[in-house]
């Protein structure tokens, strides 16, 4: 398995030749300051790879090449989107860059409630709690239909937590929310997250199922062309959030993505934190099933509570046995001819990452720390 660190470009506070120091050998990177929908120039494409490869790396994964809400929805010009999509991956591969991960969740990615959450030993952690999620969507966001959504035990601890909240605790709540999409893009606040919301109206599963197909039919036929490999992140808690569909959420899920289209260049980014935090999915086994279409990995580790809150752990620590996964994975890369890149996908804060303007989860000392013990994972089970 090959060593990746995920680096923001000009975003990240750390600069590569930083991030050298971690022994990473692969840079995972994206150009965050391209709007989503628009297209990866050759020359921008060029220029990132020029400063990644200056610093003594390679770029191997991009993370993400975004698909715009229009394909998600499946309204608009989306030909034109698709025209796009297919022209930035011709970019990509010309210039030797191969991999290429995305999501499909609608309108947010990764979710949490609570970006630094002290953990016992000192540093802090990202977290998500399913009460302060419900207070959040039906009385910051008044959404009634939520009500539906969640067990009265946690309408109850949210309505404890909205009476007892200030302006202050609750534009937290909403900063934290809203924290997942990284790059130059324009951060929602309530109304302008309820606009997003109605445009999403009255968008089922399946609707949303046969839009991703729609996606893949046009998109993997021109990746397998140019030899590159898509990978599909999964959703971010796995279930239904804000009254909006998810589908890559589950292992049956997973299957039925791989069979949509069936072509090794239609894969997954293998990310243990964002499944495992649902406590159906078991984790070596969906390694094991899906090891020869995994074209990244993600290891990170969660500690579940009973109502669906989580919290993230240590990477060894965790409900997840990542021991277990990462042989399935060195099983997988025995029967192929490419490593599996995998990184450290968020770490705690700890030491002097703390008080540091990192993207959540992106932190330098405890993404190390998690790096160091998945290296010490690999080189014993190798
Ligand atoms: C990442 C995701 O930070 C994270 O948790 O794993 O944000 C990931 O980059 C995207 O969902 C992929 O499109
Ligand atoms: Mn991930």
């Amino acid at each position: 398995m090959r060593e990746t660190w995920r680096w923001f470009g000009e975003f990240d506070p750390l600069s590569l030749s930083e991030v050298a120091q971690t022994g990473a050998a692969g840079i995972v990177s994206a150009l965050h300051a391209v709007p989503y929908g628009d297209l990866w120039t050759s020359e921008a494409i060029v220029r990132r790879r020029a400063e990644i490869e200056a610093a003594g790396f390679t770029w191997d994964v991009v993370e993400s090449l975004p698909v715009h809400g229009d394909i998600k929805r499946g309204t608009g010009p989306l030909s034109r989107h698709f025209d796009t999509y297919r022209a930035s991956l011709a970019n990509l591969a010309q210039a030797g860059v191969k991999t290429v991960c995305y999501n499909f969740m609608p309108i947010l990615d990764w979710t949490r409630t609570d970006l630094s959450l002290p953990v016992p030993r000192g540093g802090t952690c990202l977290h998500f709690s399913t009460s302060r999620m419900a207070a959040f969507e039906i009385h910051m966001l008044g959404r009634e239909a939520a009500h539906d959504t969640y067990d009265p035990e946690a309408i109850r601890a949210g309505d404890m937590w909205f009476q007892d909240s200030t302006e202050a605790t609750r534009d937290a709540l909403l900063h934290a929310i809203m924290a997942g999409l990284p790059g130059a893009v324009d951060r929602f606040d309530v109304a302008g997250l309820k606009d997003a919301l109605d445009r999403y109206e009255g968008l089922s599963h399946d609707d949303l199922r046969a839009n991703l197909k729609r996606f893949l039919e046009e998109v993997i036929p021109t990746a397998s062309a140019l030899g590159i490999h898509m990978c599909i992140h999964p959703d971010d808690p796995p279930r239904d959030i804000l009254g909006l569909p998810r589908i890559v959420s589950t292992e049956e899920d997973i299957r039925w993505i791989m069979q949509a289209v069936d072509d090794p260049a239609n894969g997954l980014t293998l990310c243990t934190g964002s499944l495992g935090a649902n406590p159906r999915n078991d984790l070596p086994s969906i390694a094991r099933s899906f090891g020869h279409r995994t074209h990244f990995a993600h290891l990170r580790n969660v500690i579940k509570e009973q109502d669906g809150s989580f919290t993230e752990s240590a990477h060894l620590a965790g409900d997840i046995d990542l021991v277990a996964v990462i042989d399935e994975l060195l099983e997988a890369e025995a029967n192929r001819d490419t490593n599996i890149p995998f990184r450290a996908d968020h770490g705690h804060a700890l030491l002097s990452d703390i008080g540091q303007t990192f993207q959540p989860g992106y932190t330098l000392i405890g993404r190390l720390r998690g790096l160091a013990e998945l290296r010490g994972v690999i080189a014993a089970l190798s």
